[in-house]
C-alpha cells in the first residue's frame, strides 16, 4: 500500500482557535504531515502568541484574528485566507468553550453563548468553506465533538447539547456533500490536559488531586489524562487520502473510556 496516503503535502489546513490546546496540538501534527497551517483565534494577542508557538515550532502559520460565531467575520475570513494563502482543502472546527453550571441556575443567554460557540460555528465556518471545496473537488471537515456528544454529567447541559448536536451536524454534513468527495468526520476527544480542563485538575488546598482528576483517571483504561498530542495522528488520518471513504464517524480518541463501565471501589 502507498503510504503517502497520510500526506498533507500541498494542502491547505485551516484550524479554528488553534493558538494552544488542543487546536495547537491537531495543527502541529497536520504541519508535520505538510499541511499549510491557518488559524484563527478571537484576540490579536492570542493570535500573535499563537504566531509566536508555532514559529518555535518550525512552522510558518497563517494567522488571522477572527469570531467564529460572527458570520460576516467569517465569510470575510475565508475570502481572505483564499487571496493570501490559498482554498482550504481541510477545516479544523475545533474552537469551543464550556461554561460548568448547573442547568437549573444557567441563563438561557450562557446557554445560548455555549450553542452559538460549539455548534452555531461549526456550522457558519463549514458553510463558508464547502462552496470552494465543491469547486476543488474534494474537501474534509473535521468538528471536535467530545465524550459529551454521547454521555452527560452534572453542570454541562449547554456543552452536551452543543457536542450531541455537532455529531448530528457532522452527520448532516456527509450526508448532503458525500457525493461532491467531501468527507466530514468528528474526533471526539476523551479527557485531555488543556486549560479548559485546568480546573478539573487543580491540587486541592491538602495537596491532594482533584477529586474529578481521580474519577477521570479510574474511569479511563489507560489510566490516564489525554495529552493534546494524542489527537494529533487521528486528525491526520481524517484530514488525508487515507480516510477518503471515512464519513460522518465520530472518531474517540478517549484511551477507552467510553468502552469501560468503571472499576468497583476498593
Ligand atoms: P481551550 O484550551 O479552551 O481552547 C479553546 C480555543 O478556542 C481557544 O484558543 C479559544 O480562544 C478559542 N475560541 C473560543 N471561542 C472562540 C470564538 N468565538 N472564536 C474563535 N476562537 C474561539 O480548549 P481545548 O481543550 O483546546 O478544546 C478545543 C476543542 O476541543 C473544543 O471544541 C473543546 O470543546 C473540545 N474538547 C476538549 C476536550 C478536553 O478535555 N480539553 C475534550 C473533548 C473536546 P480564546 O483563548 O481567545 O478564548
Ligand atoms: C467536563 C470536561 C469535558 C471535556 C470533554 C470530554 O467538564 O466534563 O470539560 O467536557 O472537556 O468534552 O470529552
Amino acid at each position: 500500500m502507498d503510504m503517502s496516503c497520510f500526506s498533507l503535502e500541498g494542502k491547505i489546513a485551516l484550524i479554528t482557535g488553534a493558538s494552544y490546546g488542543i487546536g495547537f496540538a491537531i495543527a502541529k501534527g497536520m504541519a508535520a504531515a505538510g499541511a499549510t497551517i491557518v488559524f484563527n483565534d478571537i484576540k490579536q494577542e492570542l493570535v500573535d502568541k499563537g504566531l509566536a508557538a508555532y514559529k518555535e515550532a518550525g512552522i510558518k502559520a497563517y494567522g488571522y484574528v477572527c469570531d467564529v460565531t460572527n458570520e460576516a467575520a467569517v465569510n470575510e475570513l475565508v475570502a481572505k485566507i483564499e487571496q493570501e494563502v490559498g482554498v482550504i482543502d481541510i477545516l479544523v472546527n475545533n474552537a469551543g468553550i464550556i461554561k460548568r453550571i448547573p442547568m437549573v441556575e444557567m441563563t438561557a443567554e450562557q446557554f445560548r453563548q455555549v450553542i452559538d460557540v460549539d455548534l452555531n460555528a461549526p456550522f457558519i465556518v463549514s458553510k463558508a468553506v464547502i462552496p470552494s471545496m465543491i469547486k476543488k473537488g474534494h474537501g474534509k471537515i473535521i468538528n471536535i465533538c467530545s465524550m459529551m456528544s454521547e454521555l452527560g454529567r452534572e453542570t454541562v447541559s449547554a456543552y452536551a447539547a452543543a457536542k450531541g448536536g455537532l455529531k448530528m451536524l457532522t452527520r448532516n454534513i456527509c450526508s448532503e456533500y458525500g457525493e461532491y468527495n467531501i468527507q466530514c468526520n468528528g474526533i471526539g476527544p476523551g479527557y485531555i490536559a488543556t486549560p479548559q480542563t485546568a480546573p478539573l485538575r487543580e491540587i486541592q488546598p491538602d495537596g491532594s488531586r482533584h477529586p474529578f482528576d481521580q474519577f477521570i483517571v479510574a474511569k479511563t483504561p489507560a489510566a490516564r489524562w489525554g495529552d493534546a498530542d494524542d489527537l494529533a495522528g487521528p486528525a491526520v488520518f481524517l484530514a488525508s487520502d487515507a480516510s477518503n471513504f471515512v464519513n460522518g464517524h465520530i472518531l474517540y480518541v478517549d484511551g477507552g473510556i467510553l468502552a469501560y463501565i468503571g472499576k468497583q471501589p476498593k
